[in-house]
């Protein structure tokens, strides 16, 4: 058995929840925060048969797209050489998904 633990973008979230759930995965959704932008983003975990696997990542690249994001509120923008990119825009490409996919050593319901 695998997790999967794939963080995507917001705007993804409901269309690949919808899905999974579909599809017939178990899904759980939690709201994150991405370390760089420091703005929200969603992580799924998905518990999967080691046979699913491919089937759970295939749904996951097909929805989830990447989108450009402008920011100014880096850490380097933050805490640059005295400040002096502080307000520069600095674009980014977001996504489709960063996966990782994790051995389960043990699975229970209780
Ligand atoms: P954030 O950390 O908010 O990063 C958003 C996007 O900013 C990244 O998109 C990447 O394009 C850019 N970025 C991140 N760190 C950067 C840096 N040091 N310099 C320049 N640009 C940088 P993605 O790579 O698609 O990542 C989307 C989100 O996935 C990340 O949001 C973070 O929440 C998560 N993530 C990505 N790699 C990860 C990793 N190795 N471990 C844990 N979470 C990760």
């Amino acid at each position: 058995m695998k997790l999967i633990i794939a963080i995507i973008q917001d705007e993804d979230a409901n269309r690949l929840v919808s899905e999974l759930m579909n599809a017939g995965y178990g899904v759980t959704k939690l709201a994150t925060t991405g370390g760089f932008l420091r703005s929200g983003n969603t992580t799924l975990l998905v518990g999967v048969e080691d046979e699913r696997m491919d089937g759970c990542l295939h749904l996951i690249e097909k929805v989830c797209k990447s989108r450009k994001q402008i920011t100014t509120s880096t850490p380097m923008a933050a805490g640059g050489i005295a400040g002096m990119y502080a307000h520069m825009p600095v674009e980014v490409t977001v996504g489709g998904a960063t996966v990782f996919v994790v051995d389960v050593e043990q699975f229970h319901k209780y």
